[in-house]
């Protein structure tokens, strides 16, 4: 077929769409065919900026030679291999490479498909580091209300997004919840990280007295909630957790699969907020979001705890078929290479303040009630219709596709995530756009 055909899908019916209000998309259906760099293209030839990097994850942007090369040269030379008893070189390439880029210390690497596998292991291997050491009282998890883990079952219990638990029975047991740290009263409209907040770590004191501390294996966060709305940490509050599970031996996870790969304008979360956790949960922009791929990063500490017993025993009873899949592992290793050519680990950090103070501008619109912003993320939160939540923003993201720009929308919060390649001129544009949607929505 001659590439300049994209064929068109005449019946939409069969595909249950994930995350997606399925009756509105197909009765309006928004369809892209092509990406390159900064931009999609629709199936009717319209170009759309990249406002989001896909679903925070295109961190490299679209369709890059190195990424493309590597996928298209591996599936032509081994296409799959045995992920368990067996190996290839470009799985431990990667997981080299990988370590390169980690906080020091976190220097082991498990390889997942996604953010919601990344975020099961990370729980399992907390729970079983505990058991091994003699310590298997420990087995309870505390996530945080508005956190996000994905959707499998450890993740939904240890997030905090009520939609996502609602219907799902009883979830985990053994689960707490540290409160959110969104403060509108006092800190709407700051920059960077909130004035106000960092005493709400203290929660997890009085959250560990009422469990007993003893019984607590770990506490998950995600260093700043992504898809709850952009939820960047009060100045202070990550130092105080990292303290207190210091003090009572639970490990800290950091939730990265969004803050990981130069969101912040430093390769992790933890470099940028100089905190370091026990494990790190990745995905996303581990590929760029070209082959499903994501990792959980440990510490050697941990990791050489699993490492006794006879040779010949598996250590770890948990594992994927596609756990570092040749394919998943060769795009890794082009887009780790496209971030290290290109600076895009740090870019971010150049661009911040130009991005700040552009998302700040649109402060005197009808309807925002708060913007928030850090490294290349950006949240702009709208007043909710009366008696219909999420509609507001929902018709932002609707008039912003057909202006040519893409957002996304959680609640009625707008949430901005580019591509790392993006230029000062592509963030005018997309703050343009978004300015002119928000003069034109009710
Ligand atoms: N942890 C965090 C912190 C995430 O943001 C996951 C785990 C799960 O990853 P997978 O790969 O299983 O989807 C995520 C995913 C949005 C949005 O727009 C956010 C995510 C996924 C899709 C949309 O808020 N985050």
């Amino acid at each position: 077929m001659p590439d300049n055909l994209t064929v068109i899908p005449n019946d939409l019916n069969a595909f249950w769409m994930p995350f997606t209000a399925n009756r509105q998309f197909k009765s309006q259906p928004r369809m892209l065919s092509k990406a390159k760099d900064m931009h999609y293209e629709t199936i009717d030839g319209r170009k759309i900026l990249d406002g989001t990097a896909g679903l925070w994850c295109v961190n490299a942007g679209h369709s890059r030679p190195k990424i493309v090369n590597a996928v298209q040269n591996q599936v032509a030379e081994l296409d799959y291999a045995p992920a368990f008893q067996m190996g290839h070189p470009k799985a431990f390439e990667l997981a080299n490479r990988l370590i390169d880029i980690t906080p020091k210390g976190l220097n082991k690497v498990f390889y997942t498909n996604s953010g919601s596998e990344s975020v099961e292991t990370a729980l399992k291997i907390a729970l079983a580091y505990h058991k091994i050491n003699g310590d298997g009282g420990r087995t309870r998890l505390i996530g945080r209300e508005r956190g996000y883990h994905g959707v499998n079952f450890g993740g939904i219990s240890v997030g905090g997004i009520v939609n996502n638990r609602k219907m799902f029975g009883t979830l985990l047991g053994g689960v707490d919840h540290l409160p959110h740290t969104h403060l509108p009263d006092k800190n709407a409209f700051s920059r960077g990280q909130p004035e106000h907040g960092a005493e709400l770590a203290d929660e997890l004191e009085r959250i560990a007295t009422l469990h007993d501390p003893s019984t607590i294996a770990a506490v998950i966060i995600e260093p700043i909630a992504g898809s709850t709305g952009v939820l960047i940490p009060p100045k202070g509050y990550l130092e105080r957790i990292r303290k207190i599970c210091d003090k009572h031996g639970f490990l800290l996870i950091f939730d990265e699969v969004i803050t990981g790969f130069g969101r912040l304008g430093s390769p992790f979360a933890a470099d940028y907020f100089g905190v370091t956790p026990d494990i790190i949960t990745t995905a996303k922009g581990l590929t760029s979001g070209v082959i499903p791929m994501g990792a959980v990063i440990v510490t050697e500490k941990i990791h050489d705890s699993f490492m006794n017993g006879p040779e010949n025993m598996i250590e770890f009873f948990h594992g994927y078929t596609y756990s570092g899949n040749p394919i998943a592992a060769a795009a890794g290793i082009g887009t780790l290479e496209t971030y290290s050519d290109e600076n895009l680990l740090t870019r971010g950090s150049k661009l911040a303040k130009y991005w700040e103070d552009k998302l700040h501008s649109l402060n005197e619109h009808p309807f925002v009630i708060d913007i928030r912003n850090i490294g290349l993320i950006g949240a702009i939160e709208l007043q909710a219709i009366d008696g219909m939540p999420t509609k507001r923003a929902f018709n932002a993201f609707l008039k912003a596709f057909e202006k040519g720009c893409l957002i996304r929308t959680t609640g009625d919060i707008i949430a901005l995530s580019p591509p790392l390649i993006i230029t000062e001129s592509q963030i005018d544009e997309l703050i343009d756009c978004i300015g002119k949607v928000l003069h034109e929505i009710e």
